[in-house]
């Protein structure tokens, strides 16, 4: 497609001030009337008004009731132009769409007998002829009309003005948004649903109705998103300040859906994973999930809806800044049930992990690959394919360094500035950092190249003791390689926290040079220039320096540490946050030094003293079990691969299985012990401490299931068989999936038969297969086996959700399977790109990304990628969005 650039922005001729919908609704012909008050724009140039369409069938346009004259209305290849001399003009396009023929999910398609929509980000044009765009803010009524017996219930945004029946078995509904909105933000929803309801009260007293849609027999796994739901509009009236402003908030489940969720003015559309979730069906992390995105989509309703974004290049505005509102919301869920400050900073920091190893397993490879972007793009050919890692969690990130520099105090002066100044507005990023600024005194220009500048910079810390003048030197140096279309780096101003831990383990107070001493042990360096020297004096000796606490800034932190250095961390850094990247450090380093000892056909031996550092933590009983599950539990395969030089998945895979199996083996008494300890007594409930106490026994389970001896494969199958909860069973089939036991086969099949009609629960067994790795040469393919299960009867390409579990399990969690030497894994991968980007172009893109880092793998490996890049690139038809992909991974 041709390249939209962000400097290319000007407002459009003509924007709309109303817009009233008619919705006939039918499978094969749905017919849309759509009448719009375009009125002229002060502000921009003269021209004709620009309405954009694609794929409608036009049945007629009238202009103020009249027929146009001839030329007046002219098509484009984007849409129509339409000539007008007066300053204001009701225009009224009917077209004719085919929602049942629409396997894109992006504008009106059907999922299971109903009509749903999609609308960012251009799906709007592929409902009716509209200045698509969110900069055109319009008010919504709507009228949808469809068959009563099949689509029983008829939805749009705002409030419920009438319905009524009609004649041949069919029934309208009336809906009016009180607030003005961009197109993106239109839903409708037409289906046999039925509502989990709740009345609550805002906090200025008014009541509010909260529903949650999904299909009948799905009612009994509503309540957690409806109490996730009633938890985060507390939060934002609590935190921020911000009411719900509509009488009404819906939330609908569909089945089919491209990604999590979807922020529809005061009707949410939701993919059933983030919403359907009970004890039987659901996992303790299915909970946790289900209530950030329930919040993130709920926040949106103020970082988004309210102030919108100017133009797409804006996303991050409303994504970063939501993603940030939805991890401190999580983080406060977790913190809210601890019964001290210490705990309720350990469960924070659990959050705080996870996002950082999403971070750096998803974001660090982006930034690093052909994709590589700044968190607000300079340019893009198909938006739908910047819905990225980097714009939503290094944007995320970005926030919360402002928010670091600011303080939580500042921090919310700075909203509520952007509120008064811009509620009703779609605005820029500069907007949103210049009200920041400006309600701190802040000077945060230097701060905007985080916002230009793609990579993930580097930052060394270098320190120097001096015993003489008892003074410590900390030399801060940051570095960002090129990236992709993106040669000069300059240097960033980063908040880079620190402590300094003495020889005791215990923190020293920090007291810079010429400064009086206040007791804090941990402080916010502000690098501002390529190279910087703090120097703190009154050390009595040489400390070891915990740098980037929390971290402090989405950087790679280089630091030379030898190991007894990484266990003292491990032992001792206050910052639980650093503690468990001291953890995981020292596990990255021996996992990689047993793949480069294996590739070199070496005997692979596990560092004894890493195995003490480890044992000391799992017999640790005072630390949070959820925060061990997250210390003890080894760094991805994917971010490993990337700390590898060059990538090579066969020998990292072997690297982790032989050191699972010899920790599970070493200290199969520990775990044994910790498992049994750490039973959950009573009925399941999703709460954070149960939560971290199931975490830590999975892990136990799962070092004792890769171990494989007789007891610890009981101790799974017992668990699979007795467990009262979906944590439990899944987590034990997980255990013996991810292991050699010839067991896992049968309790494969059990659990199948079980859930064989539950389409979620049935997605969690096909990505457990697509990720088993081989712990013998005995196992079969896993190539094999996932073309075997894409001929069960419940899996379809048609359906996302199935594509994730199973293609997108295959592709990016099982690296050393899909790498085979023999490049079938990537034969296969072009096939079903070529077969998805024929009816849904953005799951398609999705899978295709999935091979963009590939030049860090060793060339051989290279070559196959190569090759299957370039069949896919010759294909015929190809969407944008893998277009895009493909040529940006061939430049
Ligand atoms: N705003 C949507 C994402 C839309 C993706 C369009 N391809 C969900 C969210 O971020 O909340
Ligand atoms: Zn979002």
């Amino acid at each position: 497609g041709p390249l939209i650039r962000r400097d290319a922005y000007q407002p459009l001729a003509f924007g709309v001030e109303t817009v009233d919908l008619d919705f006939i609704l039918d499978p094969q012909a749905t017919l849309v009337t759509n009448r719009m008050r375009c009125v002229r724009n002060p502000d921009a140039a003269a021209g004709p008004i620009v309405l954009f369409g694609e794929g409608l069938v036009l049945v007629s346009v009238t202009l103020d009731g009249a027929a146009p004259t001839a030329g007046q209305v002219r098509e484009t290849g984007s849409g129509l132009e339409i000539d007008v001399d007066a300053d204001e003009v009701l225009v009224e396009v009917v077209t004719r769409i085919n929602p049942s023929a629409n396997l894109t999910l992006s504008g009106l398609y059907q999922s299971r007998g109903g009509y749903f929509t999609q609308c960012e980000a251009e799906g709007f044009r592929s409902i009716t002829y509209f200045p698509d765009r969110p900069d055109v803010m319009a008010r919504y009524t709507v009228r949808l009309e469809a068959d009563a017996a099949t689509c029983p219930v008829l939805l749009s945004n705002g409030n419920l003005l009438e319905t009524g029946a009609l004649p041949n078995g069919r029934h309208f509904a009336r809906w009016e948004d009180p607030f003005l909105k961009p197109s993106y933000l239109f839903a409708l929803v037409a289906a046999d649903l039925k509502a989990l309801e709740r009345k609550v009260d805002t906090m200025s007293g008014r009541e509010v109705l909260l529903q949650v849609w999904v299909e009948e027999r799905d009612l009994d796994r509503t309540a957690h998103a409806m109490d996730s739901l009633v938890h985060s509009l507390r939060w934002d009236e609590d935190v921020f300040g911000l009411e719900l402003d509509l009488d009404r908030f819906m939330i609908v489940a569909v089945s089919d859906f491209n990604m999590g969720a979807m922020e529809n003015k005061g009707l949410n559309i939701f993919n059933t994973k983030y919403v359907l979730a009970n004890p039987d069906t659901g996992t303790d992390l299915d909970f946790e999930n289900v209530e950030s995105v329930v919040a993130h989509e709920y926040f949106h309703n103020w970082t988004g809806n309210r102030v919108t974004c100017r133009d797409w290049f804006q996303l991050t505005l409303k994504e970063g800044l939501t993603v940030f509102r939805d991890q401190q919301f999580t983080a406060d869920m977790m913190a809210r049930a601890s019964d001290s400050p210490a705990a309720a900073e350990s469960a924070r920091a659990v959050t705080r992990i996870a996002n950082v190893r999403g971070l750096r397993s998803g974001q660090f490879p982006e930034d690093a690959g052909p994709m590589a972007h700044p968190i607000r793009p300079d340019a893009y050919q198909e938006i739908n394919n910047f819905y990225t890692a980097t714009v939503y969690q290094k944007g995320a990130e970005v926030i919360r360094m402002i928010h670091t520099l600011l303080g939580r105090e500042g921090f919310r002066n700075g909203m509520d500035l952007y509120f008064s100044y811009h509620d009703g507005q779609a605005v820029t990023c500069d907007d949103f950092v210049g009200c920041m600024a400006e309600a701190n005194g802040a000077d945060l220009d230097l701060f905007m190249r985080w916002y230009s500048q793609a990579g993930t910079p580097h930052l060394k810390a270098e320190g120097v003791y001096d015993a003489a003048s008892r003074t410590y030197a900390l030399t801060l140096t940051q570095h960002t390689a090129p990236t992709a279309g993106q040669a000069d780096k300059l240097p960033l101003h980063i908040p880079v926290a620190i402590g300094l831990i003495g020889p005791d383990g215990a923190d020293l107070p920090l007291q810079l040079e010429g400064e009086v001493r206040d007791g804090n042990t941990t402080r916010v360096l502000q690098l501002r220039s390529e190279s910087q020297t703090w120097r703190f004096t009154g050390i009595d000796a040489e400390p070891v320096p915990s740098v980037l606490r929390g971290f402090s800034a989405p950087v790679i932190l280089d630091i030379v540490e030898d190991d007894a250095r990484l266990a003292f961390r491990m032992a001792h850094d206050s910052d639980p946050f650093n503690r468990w990247d001291a953890s995981q450090r020292y596990m990255e380093r021996v996992v990689l030094g047993l793949a480069a000892a294996h590739a070199a056909g070496k005997p692979m031996e596990v560092p004894q003293a890493f195995g003490l550092a480890f044992r000391a933590l799992l017999v640790n009983e005072t630390l949070d079990p959820a925060f061990l599950a997250e210390t003890l539990a080894l760094p991805s395969e994917t971010y490993l691969l990337e700390r590898m030089q060059p990538a090579d998945p066969a020998p990292l895979r072997a690297a982790l299985i032989h050191l699972m199996r010899e920790i599970g083996h070493a200290m199969q008494a520990d775990f044994l012990s910790r498992y049994l300890d750490l039973e959950v007594e009573g009925e399941y409930r999703y709460h954070p401490a149960d939560a971290g106490k199931r975490a830590l026994r999975g892990l136990c389970l799962r070092y004792l299931s890769a171990w494989g001896g007789p007891t610890a494969i009981d101790l799974a199958l017992k668990q699979f068989e007795h467990a009262t909860d979906m944590t439990e069973r899944y987590g034990a089939l997980a255990a013996l999936v991810q292991s050699d036991a010839p067991q896992r086969f049968d309790a494969l099949a059990a659990f199948h038969e079980r859930y064989k009609d539950d389409a979620l629960v049935l997605d969690k067994w096909f990505q457990l297969q697509a990720g088993a790795w081989r712990w013998s040469d005995a196992a079969p393919a896993t190539l094999d086996q996932v073309r075997a299960l894409m001929d069960n009867p419940a899996f379809s390409l048609s359906n996302p959700n199935k594509v994730y579990a199973l293609l997108g399990g295959y592709f990016r969690a099982n690296a050393a399977e899909f790498h085979r030497p023999d490049g079938a894994g990537y034969a296969f991968w072009a096939e079903q790109v070529i077969a998805l980007n024929k009816t849904n172009p953005q799951v398609a893109s999705r899978m295709a990304r999935s091979l963009e880092g590939w030049r860090k793998f060793t060339p051989a490996i290279q070559a196959g990628i190569r090759a299957a890049f370039e069949r896919v690139s010759a294909e015929e038809g190809l969407s944008p969005d893998v277009a895009e992909i493909v040529g940006k991974a061939l430049a």
